[in-house]
């Protein structure tokens, strides 16, 4: 590699956990300190998968259960080569989800289990960094807009819950706790400083792959 590669950093949370907006605070940041940064989010509904998820979301048609994992599953697929090249290029990525709530949400549904979630997405680029945005379920609901799109109930939303600590179970992946429950600049601050920590350990180690 003739230069320092970016650092793939997720975050991850229920619905109305603020990763949006922690996302868009920590590329600012990043780049207002000089580094190169770029926000992606999962799905990716601007692509021809991601409109046929975007409907299902948004309840304008029924798919599959598995067969809608699988799409939210190709729709990462498809930005690999696009991902693999900017952190290439010393591009660090803040992505807004990614594997971690395939399988959490897919899983919260009846007969789905952890390993079955998770086998589409093994070998996906590794993050270097996965921070959980904690709240309580109860307390994002009351953020707004909660109940509009599909899987916006306080019942499916800690189901949510716990298969994500299920899933910070496994070492293998460097998973942080954030309590989410803070101010903004409160859990940014957080956020940026860790950020800034794996940026600079991952830029000369290889790009990892998720869960092999
Ligand atoms: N979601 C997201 C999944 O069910 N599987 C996935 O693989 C991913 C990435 O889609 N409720 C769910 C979680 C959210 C919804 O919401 C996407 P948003 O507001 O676009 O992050």
């Amino acid at each position: 590699m003739t230069c320092r590669r970016g650092a793939l950093i997720v975050l991850e949370g229920v619905d109305r956990a603020g990763k949006t907006t922690q996302c868009l605070k920590l590329v600012q940041a990043l780049q207002q300190s000089g580094r190169e940064a770029e926000m992606m989010r999962f799905p990716d509904r601007t692509t021809v998968i991601g409109e046929l998820i975007s409907s299902y979301l948004m309840k304008k048609s029924n798919l599959e259960d598995h067969t809608v994992h699988l799409l939210f599953s190709a729709n990462r697929w498809e930005m690999v080569p696009l991902m693999k090249q900017k952190l290439e290029q010393g591009i660090n990525l803040v992505v807004d989800r990614y594997a971690f709530s395939g399988v959490a949400f897919t899983s919260a549904k009846p007969g789905f289990s952890l390993e079955w979630c998770r086998n589409p997405d093994v070998g996906l680029p590794k993050p270097d960094l996965v921070m959980f945005l904690q709240v309580n379920p109860g307390v994002a609901e009351k953020r707004g807009e909660f109940g509009t799109e599909r899987y916006e109930t306080s019942f499916f939303q800690s189901t949510v819950h716990q298969r994500f600590e299920e899933l910070m179970e496994d070492k293998s992946v460097n998973w942080r706790v954030i309590d989410a429950a803070r101010s903004i600049e409160e859990v940014h601050n957080d956020i940026k400083l860790l950020s800034e920590n794996i940026i600079h350990f991952s830029e000369n180690q290889p790009i990892g792959m998720l869960w092999s």
